[in-house]
């Protein structure tokens, strides 16, 4: 069973998650969603997310393309979240590409940086409906 992992904030959930974690998908068997919590998010990403982390949860387990959702509390789990859920493909949308390339080093998991959907995003979202 190959197990893939992928970490973000998915707030307002949209089709740019949604084909980011179809692809991701695509890589293997088993999907993990390491999903950041409402305090990583605001200390560490300076985002304030519309929806909590329990709700943003509820959303990522009822796609069929998700198999597990954990939290993100941290920018250093990864490492050790490779080990303990046995990864062997870390993916994230290319607007992350060169900067987890160490997990190549660090771990046995392969990097797969796959390219985002280029016209929308939460903050274009936000900004849309502002007006
Ligand atoms: N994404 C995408 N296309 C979009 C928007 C987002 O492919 N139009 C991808 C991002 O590249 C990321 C994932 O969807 O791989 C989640 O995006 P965010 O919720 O914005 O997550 P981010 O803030 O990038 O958090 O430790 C890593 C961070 O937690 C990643």
């Amino acid at each position: 069973m190959k197990r893939i992992i992928t970490y973000g904030t998915f707030d307002l959930l949209h089709y740019g998650h949604i084909n980011l974690l179809k692809r991701a998908k695509e890589q293997g068997d088993y999907l993990i969603v390491a999903l950041s919590s409402d305090e990583f998010n605001w200390d560490e990403k300076q985002k304030k997310c519309y929806f909590s982390y329990d709700k943003r949860k509820q959303l990522l387990e009822s796609i069929r393309f998700v198999d597990l959702v954990i939290p993100e509390n941290n920018w250093e789990q990864k490492e050790q979240d490779i080990v303990e859920y046995h990864i062997d493909t870390f993916v994230m949308g290319d607007d992350w590409r060169g900067k987890f390339d160490f997990i190549r080093e660090r771990t046995s998991a392969d990097v797969l940086y796959l390219p985002r959907t280029p016209e929308i995003s939460t903050t274009q979202i936000k900004r849309d409906l502002k007006l």
